[in-house]
């Protein structure tokens, strides 16, 4: 009767019941950071104060912040390299590859569970892996050894049927999903893919459904582990890890959805957000600046490949400029070798180093009023560095074919892309990575560059605080907009006190300065739908918490910020009435009363002293989670345990 999802929760389950809804705890073989993200977590497990990883497995990548303008991100990569050699986590230096796609074709296992401080981390699920993504500070716990917490999800089957045509792609299905689910329609469910459409499809094309599922606010999102996972573990010659794993026949679904792979044709995101999709064929034509194919979604040897049978003795149009970024080493080796690499080259594309670059703005901004197609997972507001550019997410065959013609053109049914074909084996080489050595784990010291600065504590919510909204906040605010990332703030990322000051800016840009000039009351956030949706980035809750921020009241929130909040001690509340958040605005004093009582109860009142009107507020949480906000939070409860 077990779903996938299920029966990998139940060989992991270490507490709580697995009824929907639930908190429960589970056992994380495998973890992954990053390294925009990792200096948190490493300063966080350094606080922790074990002598070693307690995983299968850890891992820690280097894939965002290189482009080196300044000593900090180089600073940075050494202190992870210090942190992983001291702990016995395998380093990845930078060069390697994004963090998914090298995790992929190294470490992953079916049937395990991998948590990564990266909300991209569900990737894994193409190889029937539980992987999800998570907090800095709950990927440094589960290298401590502890449980990592979820809310158990509902389990959302995708029935898929038939064959996809030629032209059309895996990034399809999942833009489809997306325009059927939206960007909130995921949260607390795991995406399940079923049906005889699975077999049609190789593991790097599931990896980039399972990839964008993070769009959906999914926790996760898993494809069984079946032939085609052996033929692609193989050719990483790892078919010894492989083992086959698949929901029971009868398996019990909250819900399916059908997907009829024959009937699919290209789809787009459109400005600026991954669920607002539509055909290609309903815009085609449209002139574009620039041809953007890479990051963690679409990187793939296939992916490549495809996209190289269209370039091939082709030219780039001359209003676009296109850019490639190979996924891993082994992938760009593997283009170098089989002549992939001078098509692109002869094409006239930009090549890139493997790493997440312009997908996270580290470089290759889009010009004033730009329209970008990106391969990518994410077109939030201001992202890629262009507040004024227009982004597009599509597949790298779109993305090939309009490169050409420098409008935006339909790939269904070209024959160029017939008879791509993947190699039996790559070749895989380790040497970039640095294994865990005894002699090093417990006896490298940390190495801290100046930009390194300490982890702001979370405090217990207090009995009772007067608060005033610093921020009125609309639907669906990402945590790009919460604690923006681009090249200039990148470099930031273990420095909160400079991140602050751009906390909420691309929203309201004097957020940062009304929390400071805030001395009589705390700033509390008011939001709609689907608050902190996006990425994991604790830094999104870090620099609200040193700004001061004891609550925040929206309609709903996304799954990864809401924990992020709860491990600062910052409340999540929710509107019990959602037509509520019309009455507020800026500068509204807010008194919260006999607070610990309440969040026990779950329910908040708190009373508006400038309307005059009191109003209920409601507490999602678990046991564990309402004894975090009482100890004020994670790594303070976990410090006060000692
Ligand atoms: C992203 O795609 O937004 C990131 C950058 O990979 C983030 C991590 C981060 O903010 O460092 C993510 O997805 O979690
Ligand atoms: Fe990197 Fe972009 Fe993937 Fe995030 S979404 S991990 S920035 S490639």
């Amino acid at each position: 009767m077990p779903t996938l999802t299920e029966k990998i929760i139940a060989a992991h389950l270490t507490d709580g019941e697995m009824v929907p809804g639930n908190e429960i705890g589970i056992r994380i073989d495998q973890t992954l950071t990053q390294d925009s993200t990792g200096t948190m977590a490493y300063l966080e497990l350094e606080a922790m104060g074990i002598d070693r990883v307690k995983t299968e497995r850890s891992v820690a990548y280097i894939d965002h912040n290189m482009l080196q303008s300044g000593p900090e991100n180089f600073d940075d990569h050494l202190f992870i390299q210090s942190a992983a050699e001291n702990f016995g986590i395998t380093y990845s230096r930078p060069g390697n590859g994004i963090c998914h796609q090298v995790h992929l074709e190294n470490f992953g296992i079916p049937g395990k569970t991998l948590i990564g401080s990266d909300s991209h981390t569900p990737t894994g699920g193409g190889l029937g892996m539980l992987a999800i993504g998570a907090g800095g500070v709950d990927v440094a716990a589960a290298m401590a050894g502890r449980s990592y917490y979820i809310t158990m999800p509902e389990v959302i089957e995708v029935r898929l049927t038939g064959k996809l045509r030629t032209g059309v792609s895996a990034k399809d299905i999942i833009l489809y999903v997306l325009q059927q689910e939206t960007v909130k329609g995921g949260v607390n469910k795991v995406y399940e893919y079923t049906g005889d459409g699975v077999a049609t499809l190789s593991v790097p094309e599931r990896a980039t459904i399972t990839n964008m599922g993070a769009e959906l606010g999914a926790t996760s999102s898993v494809f069984p582990s079946d032939d085609r996972t052996k033929v692609y573990m193989e050719s990483m010659n790892r078919g010894d890890q492989w083992l086959p794993l698949a929901a029971d026949d009868d398996a019990v679904y909250k819900k399916t959805v059908h997907v009829d792979l024959s009937s699919l044709e290209p789809m787009t995101a459109c400005p600026h957000s991954p669920d607002k999709v539509v055909s290609v064929a309903s815009i085609e034509g449209m002139k574009i600046n620039q041809v953007a194919i890479g990051s963690c979604t679409n990187s793939s040897y296939l992916d490549l490949a495809r996209c190289a049978a269209v370039l091939r003795g082709q030219k780039v149009a001359e209003n676009v400029s296109l850019v490639i970024s190979p996924g891993s080493r082994t992938i760009l080796k593997q283009m170098a070798s089989d002549g992939i690499l001078s098509v692109f080259l002869e094409a006239g594309a930009r090549i890139l180093e493997c790493g997440c670059g312009p997908c996270i703005g580290m470089g290759q901004a889009p010009n004033t009023d730009g329209v970008s197609l990106r391969t990518f997972n994410r077109n939030f507001f201001g992202r890629s560095g262009t507040k004024s550019a227009s982004v597009y997410l599509v597949s790298p065959e779109t993305a090939a074919v309009s490169a050409i013609t420098g409008v935006l053109t339909n790939p269904a049914g070209n024959a160029l892309l017939n008879d791509v074909t993947v190699p039996e084996t790559y070749d895989r080489d380790d040497h970039l990575f640095i294994f865990p050595s005894d002699e090093k784990i417990g006896h490298t010291p940390l190495v801290k560059g100046p930009n390194i600065k300490g982890v702001p504590m979370g405090h217990p919510v207090p009995e009772t605080f007067t608060g005033k909204v610093a921020a009125y906040l609309e639907d669906n605010i990402t945590t790009d907009h919460i604690m923006p990332s681009n090249a200039s703030l990148l470099p930031y990322r273990s420095n909160i006190p400079h991140l602050a000051n751009y906390c909420l800016t691309p929203s309201d840009a004097d957020f940062p300065k009304r929390c400071q000039e805030m001395t009589d009351a705390a700033p509390v956030i008011v939001a709609g739908e689907n608050y902190g949706q996006g990425s994991s980035r604790e830094h999104a809750a870090l620099a609200p918490l040193y700004l001061g921020v004891k609550a925040v009241i929206a309609k709903s929130f996304a799954r990864i910020h809401k924990a992020n909040l709860i491990n600062n001690a910052i409340l999540p509340l929710t509107f019990k009435n959602p037509a509520d958040y019309d009455d507020f605005s800026i500068g509204d004093v807010l008194v919260f009363d006999n607070l610990p009582a309440e969040v026990k109860a779950r329910a908040v009142t708190v009373k508006n002293e400038t309307t005059g009107k009191t109003y209920a507020l409601e507490l999602e949480l678990g046991e564990r989670q309402e004894r975090l906000l009482l100890e004020g939070g994670l790594l303070t409860s976990i410090k006060n345990e000692k």
